[in-house]
């Protein structure tokens, strides 16, 4: 898909933020009724409390800075303070330093983690690399099938590349098993990459996520280095409920990334400045700053309904 089609999709589906956001500029006058309908529009987009404050404190001194007089300079001023918030969510996934690349990931239930391991493989395989999936949601027959499906339509993209799409996948077995299995073929068969689909599980379901943990322990016996990668997938319609998600599933296992979903349908967005702000806080072991980086966002249930995440563009695309 285009990336102007994209781009559409997306700010279809923050439309409601949008629209909101757009009647606070519409006055004629920057003054406390602005500020104050902003915020209520920030809160209304699920930007949350904290980075609410933030972005009217950074928007203030942006506006006194630029002597703006205008409420149309005041959300100029607004996209760019959002997208320098944003910025530092904007990071590749990298791929190669390792074979294979181990891509472990994890979320809720339903929040689109299998679908979004489909797209990424279709991602990968596009850019040639060979691609191996480990069915690690155990649980139910059915989730396995449903990798299994994405597997067979991303075939004919893999076929350009003479490569196929191999799973790695047992009826029930233990996930770690399944992990082990799976990064131990993916190494004798040279593959590039390797991605584990877990079962969904809620953060306070703490037996669920001591099996995580265990599933990270064991693919690191079948390769020192590995997971590289930590994948969250997060629903964008979720709310701040969604930096809760981060926060649980970081404090786990430690994230590397988030694939950020269903921004096509009736999500708000604003909780990406909330993780955001959040990832300023959230220090690395040489004590810099490391946020978790949005890789991917999902706007669609296709194949190729998966986007790189672009800092400016969201910012646009939230402001209407
Ligand atoms: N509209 C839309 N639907 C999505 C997106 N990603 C996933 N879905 C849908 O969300 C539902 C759950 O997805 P699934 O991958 O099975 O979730 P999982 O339980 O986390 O593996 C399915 O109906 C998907 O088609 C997206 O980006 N946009
Ligand atoms: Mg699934």
């Amino acid at each position: 898909m285009p990336r102007a089609g994209w781009l559409q999709r997306l700010t279809q589906g923050l439309r409601k933020t949008g629209a909101s956001m757009a009647t606070v500029f519409t006055g004629t006058r920057i003054d406390d009724d602005l500020y104050e309908s902003l915020e209520a529009a920030l809160l209304q987009a699920d930007a949350g409390v904290k980075a609410t404050q933030y972005l009217l404190h950074d928007l203030k001194q942006r506006v006194k800075e630029q002597k703006a007089t205008d409420p149309a300079q005041v959300k100029a001023l607004l996209a760019q303070a959002l997208s320098e918030l944003l910025q530092p969510l904007q990071q590749p996934l990298t791929i190669g330093a390792q074979q294979p690349t181990v891509i472990m990931v994890v979320g809720v239930n339903g929040a689109g983690k299998t679908t979004s391991i489909g797209k990424l493989t279709r991602h990968l395989a596009d850019s040639g690399q060979t691609v191996l999936l480990a069915a690690a949601d155990t649980f139910r027959a059915a989730a396995r099938e449903q990798l299994a499906a994405w597997a067979h339509r991303n075939d004919a993209a893999a076929a350009l590349h003479d490569a196929r799409i191999d799973i790695v996948s047992q009826e029930g077995a233990d996930p770690g098993a399944v992990c082990f299995d799976a990064v131990t073929a993916g190494r004798a068969r040279g593959k590039d990459v390797v991605i584990v689909d877990t079962a969904g599980r809620l953060p306070t379901q703490l037996h669920l996520m001591e099996e995580l943990k265990k599933i990270k322990r064991v693919t690191a016996k079948a390769l020192d280095s590995a997971p590289h990668e930590v994948l969250l997938v997060v629903d964008g319609n979720t709310g701040q409920n969604a930096l809760a998600q981060v926060k649980a599933f970081d404090e786990a296992l430690g994230l590397t990334g988030l694939v950020v979903t269903k921004l096509d349908g009736t999500a708000k967005g604003g909780v990406l400045a909330a993780i955001a702000l959040w990832g300023r806080e959230r220090k690395g072991a040489d004590g810099q700053p490391r946020p978790v980086p949005v890789y991917f966002i999902g706007v669609g249930e296709k194949l190729e309904d998966l986007e790189t995440f672009d800092a400016r563009e969201f910012a646009q695309a939230l402001l209407g």
